[in-house]
């Protein structure tokens, strides 16, 4: 595998109106982020993800852009921008922003002028159509509910199209003018100094042509968007162009958010001539997931969240570099989805940290993840801000749920689990604002808190930190980072474990991912112990015994 900069690194994502509010407005900014990066620093950060800061007015927290080329007041200015990256850029610390750009806000001047002059030139950035009888062109359902096509402003007769809210109608990348308008700005982004991007709901690009209905598949009378995506064919076309276009000429490092690529297509997408740098592993995400609702939804157990990430390890081998994540702004936290209801503790916290973050591929933490922040209570429908979660609250009771089953089954799945403010303290508003957070703050901030793990040197925090290091350890990080992963024990009821092979070194990665303690056998003696979550470690050369949600990694 060729060897590129960024697979030492550790990356980390910001959610940035969560992170740190420096003006008191309860919305973070950039400059709380600029004040934090000689925190991400001594994590072992060296690569940030911005979730959206663009101008927007916030109908999907900043995933409906209306103008490309600024920075939304509430976050900052361009020189706050222009400030953070060159402050990044005094640390080694890498900047990348996230891209939009299967569709924008319906605020945006392209989609004013399509209102305007549907027959002209902006008119056909869009997906608008006539309506059919006086109604929707299509049946589908967006991925927020409801129907995917919307009556266009000042047009009884015309519909435009958006997969997603009705405030982010999609861009028809069809339209080579508009591809043209989205490289432009890309390519003035990237020459501004920004390292890449993360890419935003980017198989969605790509619509079946010539578009038509799909079968009905519930009561609303539409049909789930994913018919139409699954028979679109092509959208290697765009991206094979968007690389050539932009990323590749800047050499920029890019992540895909690519749910379900095509069988075999992975070379495509992550290969070494491939649309992207790396593509995160969704596999333990989507894991139970019911189109039909999330109080469908199955959870996790230990068995299948090793079974899923194995497969996945399985498939990419060498053929690129995955990007391993427990959670995002669009999920909720990891240790709350992954560590079974009532054993969340820093030592199963640590387990869950140390399993993931050593498997090959870029390591990812999202903003609290390193404090084990978990999700937050709902006391009622009306607190919830998240778009998809109040239409799954509606979904789940249309089918039959009551109120409180409907709360209770959003409440594991709602993006607000992850979008609550960072936990800096003990101090009101957990020291992220001083005035009024935009989301509620999680109340568990008193136990839970940066300060406090700050001053442990068992926190979760410390065991992040050193998890950070032992990856950036030259002694271990060529095993660590380009080693083979080879299972462990992968039969065994709630083991994950783990070797990563390298030319003459081996390292096995070993977690009990149940409370009980157990006895396991160990294929080799140990020659040292690179990392415990706990204070002891019992073993011969030929077994260990692990108390319940320990996590050990060895060198054999
Ligand atoms: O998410 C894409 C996506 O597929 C989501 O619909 C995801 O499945 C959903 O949020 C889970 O509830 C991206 C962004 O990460 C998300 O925040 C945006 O809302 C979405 O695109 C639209 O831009
Ligand atoms: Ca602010």
């Amino acid at each position: 595998m060729k060897k590129l900069w960024w697979h030492d690194k550790v990356a980390y994502q910001i959610y940035p109106k969560s992170f740190c509010d420096s003006n008191g407005d309860g919305i973070g900014d950039l400059p709380g982020i600029i004040s934090k990066l000689d925190y991400l620093k001594s994590l072992g950060v060296d690569i940030i993800w911005l979730s959206p800061i663009y101008v927007s007015p916030l109908a999907d927290q900043g995933y409906d852009i209306a103008d490309y080329y600024n920075i939304d007041p509430r976050f900052g200015t361009m020189e706050d921008m222009d400030e953070l990256l060159e402050q990044a850029k005094k640390r080694d610390m890498y900047v990348v922003m996230d891209l939009v750009v299967n569709h924008c806000s319906d605020e945006h001047e392209w989609f004013r002028k399509a209102c305007e002059d549907p027959d002209g030139k902006y008119g056909k950035f869009f997906y608008i159509e006539t309506a059919k009888d006086g109604k929707r062109p299509y049946n589908w359902r967006s991925y927020f509910g409801g129907p995917a096509w919307e009556k266009l402003p000042g047009h009884e007769d015309k519909y435009y199209m958006h997969l997603f809210h009705r405030k982010q109608p999609d861009l028809n990348w069809e339209n080579p003018e508009c591809r043209e308008e989205i490289y432009r700005m890309i390519n003035w982004w990237l020459d501004k100094g920004l390292a890449g991007f993360r890419i935003d709901a980017i198989i969605n690009i790509k619509k079946a042509l010539p578009l038509h209905d799909y079968p009905v598949d519930r009561e609303d009378g539409l049909s789930d968007v994913h018919n139409m995506l699954h028979e679109a064919v092509g959208v290697g076309d765009f991206l094979t162009e968007l690389r050539d276009r932009t990323f590749r000429p800047h050499d920029a490092f890019t992540v895909g958010e690519v749910f379900d690529e095509k069988p075999g297509e992975l070379p495509q997408f992550i290969g070494e001539d491939g649309y992207f740098s790396s593509m995160y592993d969704f596999a333990p995400t989507i894991f139970g997931f019911s189109r039909e609702g999330w109080h469908k939804s199955e959870e996790i157990t230990p068995d299948d969240y090793r079974n899923c990430v194995f497969k996945t390890q399985q498939k990419v081998k060498d053929v690129g570099f995955i990007s391993n994540i427990i959670e995002n702004h669009d999920e909720p936290r990891g240790v709350s989805r992954y560590i079974p209801e009532g054993e969340c503790d820093s030592s199963s916290k640590k387990m869950l940290a140390t399993v993931y973050f050593l498997l090959k591929g870029l390591p990812w933490i999202y903003q609290g993840q390193e404090i084990g922040m978990e999700n937050v209570p709902i006391g009622t429908i009306q607190e919830v801000d998240d778009i998809s979660a109040r239409y799954m609250y509606q979904v789940a009771l249309e089918d039959g749920l009551s109120e409180k089953e409907a709360l209770t089954a959003i409440q594991k799945f709602s993006r607000d689990n992850a979008r609550t403010p960072f936990q800096w303290s003990a101090k009101a508003q957990a020291g992220f604002t001083t005035g009024t957070p935009w989301l509620n703050v999680n109340p568990n901030y008193k136990e839970i808190n940066l300060e406090e793990q700050l001053a442990d040197p068992d926190s979760v925090f410390h065991y992040y930190q050193r998890l950070a290091a032992l990856r950036k350890d030259p002694e271990y990080k060529e095993t660590l980072v380009y080693g083979e992963l080879i299972p462990y024990l992968e039969d065994t009821h709630n083991v994950m474990a783990y070797y990563r092979k390298g030319e003459d070194q081996t390292i096995l990665v070993m977690a009990n991912y149940q409370k009980e303690g157990r006895e396991l056998a160990l294929p080799a003696a140990c020659k040292k112990v690179l990392l415990n979550n706990l204070a002891d470690t019992k073993m011969n050369d030929a077994s260990i015994w692990l108390e319940g949600y320990q996590a050990v990694v060895l060198l054999l």
